[in-house]
């Protein structure tokens, strides 16, 4: 499964060469970034891809970091128009299975910036929760992903 992920950072980021992974126990969490913000926004989004190499589901409760508030969030669509929701009861990880967040689907919401704007380079120290596994440490580096 190793390459898949170490291709899909390629694929993602061709220029960065650069694809940090974060393991705790049999959950691996590749290339946690950040979007830019502009100075006014008041909520930045991030991303990442976690990984159970596990023979047992195990569930993402939570993501902590130093912002006021921090949320995980679907995106649908309805009527052509997209709207974000809450991820209640967390996000299950399948045994074997692969979790993405990315642009256009599942994020993860820094609310409260209150006119700390997201700078490219910047990082940000998160902690993902999760059930079974417990807390895990990671770095989300704000980089442009639009490119
Ligand atoms: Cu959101």
């Amino acid at each position: 499964m190793k390459h898949i992920i170490l291709t899909t950072c390629l694929f993602a980021f061709p220029t960065l060469g650069f694809c940090a992974d974060f393991t705790l126990g049999d959950m691996v969490v590749s290339n946690p970034v950040a979007r830019p913000t502009t100075a006014m926004a008041m909520a930045g989004a991030g991303y990442f891809t976690v990984e159970n190499g596990g023979s047992t589901p195990d569930t993402l409760l939570e993501i902590i970091a130093d912002f006021p508030r921090v949320m995980m969030h679907d995106t649908s669509m309805n009527d052509g128009v997209a709207t974000m929701v809450h991820t209640g009861e967390g996000v299950i990880v399948p045994a074997g299975g692969i979790v993405t967040f990315a642009p256009g689907g599942r994020h993860v919401m820094f609310m409260g910036l209150k006119g700390d704007p997201f700078e490219i380079g910047e990082e940000i120290p998160a902690k993902l929760i999760f059930k079974k596994s417990g807390e895990m440490e990671i770095i989300f580096v704000v980089q442009d992903i639009d490119k």
